[in-house]
């Protein structure tokens, strides 16, 4: 199915900013550090009805997974996009597209706005966010992505703990170090767990031994192994490898999804909304890349529930074929800012809310509860 268009314009009222640090219920180590708190920008819009549309651009302090920052975010959304906003009267995520197309790269902040838009439109049409968007599953299914921890043993028993939660695929984090030893050991206690590993671009092409090991090991996939930005090592590596290649970091938009399918960096792409710059650009690079029967999941990266009821909105889209990294909210967060919470059932799968919208509401005491800044447009 075909995303909807929204029956009639929407003229923004108010645009509202927040960045908040909401606290980690655990530290999350990846090969490119430790994170403690989950810094991000909520973008709130609001029609002239007073209906609310919600986004989220789930940026860190560094630019480590992408270049955009709490920072740099701030500064576009603040200077260049959300200033065009309030009195403008948008048809579609389309014209909003049109608006903001000055500004080059910085997709996650741009996305964040576009995914509010989304939500507003679906709360406007009284229709689910995961219909809006053409999605065909009333739920869907839930691994859990685990961090790079002290040693081994730890790691066997957050992944028993897991598992007992109902997560029925794992994903770790690994780097040069923390690797083939660590696979082998979790092999050796969990033989039949769909495992799958994720470098963040740790590795170059001269560690192709480490990956061959790795293709002993069963596994569903190893994700962006190397460089953030290298197509064309990823073919060489997956001419040369078993296991399917994931990209997550290298796929930024619809374009280096044709790049990758042309070159065959890899099998199975991530998508992760925000990192494509919204929901129109994921639907079009779950769009081509199902027609050619190549494997999908949607990615997460610590979302608060916000971004998370869009990451599960995505998730329902008829090619994605592999467990998505959307965990419940107590995974990450204590308290969330939303109500109800996130949750996943005994057998890895989260219901899709059949409430307008993202189907959750955002708890503005809770928000204003982590708030480090609001900057208001409109009004
Ligand atoms: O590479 O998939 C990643 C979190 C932050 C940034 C990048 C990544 C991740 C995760 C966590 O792996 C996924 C989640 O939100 O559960
Ligand atoms: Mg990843």
């Amino acid at each position: 199915m075909p995303p909807r268009k929204p029956s009639s314009p929407v003229e923004i009222e108010r645009v509202v900013l927040y960045w908040a640090e909401v606290p980690l219920v655990r530290p999350f180590t990846t090969s490119f550090g430790t994170e403690e708190v989950r810094s991000t920008i909520l973008v709130k819009l609001v029609d002239a009805e007073g209906t609310e549309g919600w986004g989220e651009v789930p940026v860190e302090y560094g630019p480590w997974y992408c270049y955009e920052t709490i920072e740099t975010a701030l500064h576009v959304l603040k200077d260049f996009v959300a200033p065009k906003l309030p009195g403008a009267e948008l048809a579609s995520v389309e014209d909003y597209l049109e608006l903001v197309k000055r500004v080059r790269g910085h997709r996650v902040a741009k996305g964040g706005v576009e995914m509010a838009l989304w939500d507003l439109f679906a709360k406007r049409e009284g229709v689910p966010l995961a219909e809006m968007l053409g999605g065909v599953r009333d739920r869907i299914v839930s691994g859990v992505s685990i961090g790079i921890q002290r040693d081994v043993d730890t790691l066997v028993r957050v992944i028993q703990e897991k598992l007992e939660e109902g997560y029925c695929r794992i994903k770790i984090k690994i780097k040069p170090g923390w690797d083939v030893g660590v696979v082998e050991r979790l092999r050796r206690e969990f033989p039949d767990v769909p495992l799958q590993v994720d470098a963040n671009a740790a590795y170059t092409l001269s560690d192709v031994g480490v990956f061959k090991k790795l293709d002993e090991f069963d596994l569903l996939m190893v994700e962006q192994p190397l460089g953030y930005d290298d197509l064309a090592d990823h073919a060489e590596l997956q001419r040369r490898i078993r296991t399917p290649i994931c990209l997550d970091e290298s796929i930024k938009d619809l374009g280096c999804a044709k790049v990758a399918c042309a070159l065959g960096s890899c099998k199975i792409i991530n998508i992760k909304p925000p990192r494509v710059g919204g929901h129109l650009e994921s639907i079009r690079i779950h769009d081509f890349w199902k027609d050619r029967g190549m494997g999908l999941w949607i990615g997460g990266m610590l979302e608060t529930g916000v971004g998370r009821g869009h990451l599960v909105a995505a998730a329902t889209l008829p090619g994605i074929n592999y467990p998505s990294d959307i965990s419940a909210s107590s995974r990450w967060y204590e308290e969330d800012i939303v109500e109800p919470p996130w949750e996943i059932r005994k057998d890895s799968t989260m219901e899709v809310p059949k409430k307008p919208g993202i189907g959750v509401e955002v708890v503005e005491d809770r928000v204003e509860k982590h708030l480090r800044k609001k900057i208001e447009f409109g009004t």
